[in-house]
């Protein structure tokens, strides 16, 4: 008990009563970060997700299939990709610093992928980065880099399922002979979720006492389908931070198969606004983990990926924008560039974006250019995707009152406007502080 709030139980009704952190609903912007095993094939064609590698190869009806043996033969195990994984040039502190300059607030690491390779030295089994591959602790060092730094929040992704795993009742299989063939570092236990997978959760919960939980691959159940009994971590993990002696706020997602903070969108957005807080997650190109048969051009460009931020945050949303890491720990250059534009444009926008709230609208239709709408302290702001010339005309029902003083994020002193025929018509400045997106502010207190 800690300032006379009970501890939360291990059931959903108690673990509903969760408040979303304010942090995170005001974070709006975030990374999440893919990095495994699977990093070092990197997938085997251009349209793919390199990370489901070991699942795409184990079927002859899959591409991946015929790709792995004419590369690397059919002897060639997913497992034997391990001692590839070196992470030799991983430099968490370099991986903070970019985030910041991406301007994101916070970040997931897949701790562990539903390859079941786990990237922190895990009391429960021998299959991670710390005996095998990199034989480092990577979770754990971006977990300290974070702290040290201060300045984004880390969290961390766990898949409770995974592809194979002897005690979920699907053993790993030569995909061409169809002999069982050994898991690295598997170490039997009777029973996958008690005695494995909560184990796990417990670890990366108490070890680095993430801000931020995202699991997922809960569709991958042990034989029986037997219930995940995520409620006793979670509730350990909401008691866990209620109780410091600096009480923290986290957030979890909703792939716990029970109680949740946010919902998640996968590759897609919430195309209206919703009063759930919610989560878009989307890669830059096409896969998750680093997919050395991607081209530039399937890459999303800077653009859209600032309009999406600004979409998103117009609908109360956040925005978790996936990168690919390779397995020296580099993170490609394509990917860099997007992280740094979009930090340039929030150095600017920011303001309107984070701890920012949604007005009654989110978007306007009907304008050439799309138009989001967010309210901060003391403002209410109008977020052109592009760079408008001339008059901006918008609807009259924006708040503003006759004195209202209207500025440009970036531009230095009042604009001009009028208003006339049901709408508000402001002057555009020539010069624009970007051509990717303006935000515009009226001067306003909600009320
Ligand atoms: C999915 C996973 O199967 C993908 O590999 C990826 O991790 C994505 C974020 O969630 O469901």
């Amino acid at each position: 008990i800690s300032g006379g709030i009970p501890d939360y139980r291990p059931t959903k009704p108690s673990l509903d009563t969760h408040p979303v952190p304010r942090w995170y609903k005001d974070a709006k912007f975030g990374i999440f970060v893919h990095w495994g095993v699977y990093s070092v094939p990197a997938g085997s064609a251009r349209q793919m997700a390199a990370e489901w590698y070991l699942w795409y190869q184990s079927f002859d009806t899959d591409p991946t299939w015929k790709y792995h043996r004419d590369t690397y033969g059919q002897d060639f195990l997913y497992d034997d990709f391990i001692p590839q994984f070196r992470a030799e040039n991983y430099d968490p502190d370099a991986w903070v610093r970019l985030f910041e300059q991406a301007g994101a607030e916070y970040f997931a690491l897949t701790s562990k992928h539903h390859d079941g390779f786990a990237l922190w030295p895990s009391q429960v089994t021998d299959r991670h980065a710390g005996r095998y591959g990199p034989k480092r602790d990577l979770v754990g060092e971006l977990m300290a880099a974070a702290r040290r730094r201060g300045t984004v929040r880390p969290g961390l992704y766990y898949s409770l399922g995974e592809f194979f795993n002897p005690a979920l009742g699907r053993p790993m299989k030569n995909a061409y002979t169809g002999a069982e063939v050994p898991m690295t570092g598997y170490q039997p236990v009777a029973d996958y979720i008690g005695d494995y997978e909560l184990k796990q959760l417990y670890e990366i919960i108490d070890r680095y006492d993430p801000d931020l939980l995202w699991a997922d691959g809960q569709w991958f159940r042990p034989a029986g389908n037997p219930p995940w009994r995520s409620e006793e971590p979670l509730a350990h993990y909401y008691n866990r931070a209620k109780n410091r002696s600096r009480p923290k706020g986290v957030v979890v997602n909703d792939r716990f198969d029970t109680h949740f903070d946010y919902a998640t969108y996968e590759q897609r957005t919430n195309p209206t606004m919703d009063a759930q807080k919610w989560e878009c997650c989307i890669t830059m190109g096409y896969s998750w983990g680093y997919n050395k048969f991607e081209i530039e051009e399937d890459y999303k460009t800077s653009e859209f990926l600032v309009h999406l931020l600004a979409d998103v945050t117009s609908k109360n949303g956040n925005l978790l924008l996936n990168i690919g890491p390779k397995p020296d720990g580099t993170i490609p250059d394509v990917m860099q560039r997007r992280l740094r534009d979009i930090g340039a444009w929030l150095k600017v926008n920011g303001p309107a974006v984070y701890g920012s709230t949604p007005w009654l609208r989110a978007e306007e239709e009907g304008s050439p250019l799309g138009i989001r709408y967010t309210v901060s302290p003391g403002k209410f702001n109008i977020i052109v995707l592009g760079a408008p010339r001339g008059t901006l005309s918008l609807p009259a029902d924006i708040p503003h009152s006759a004195t209202s003083r209207i500025g440009l994020l970036g531009h230095n002193g009042p604009l001009k406007w009028t208003r006339s025929d049901g709408k508000v018509h402001i002057s555009v400045p020539e010069t624009l502080p970007s051509e990717i997106a303006n935000t515009f502010t009226v001067d306003w207190e909600r009320r």
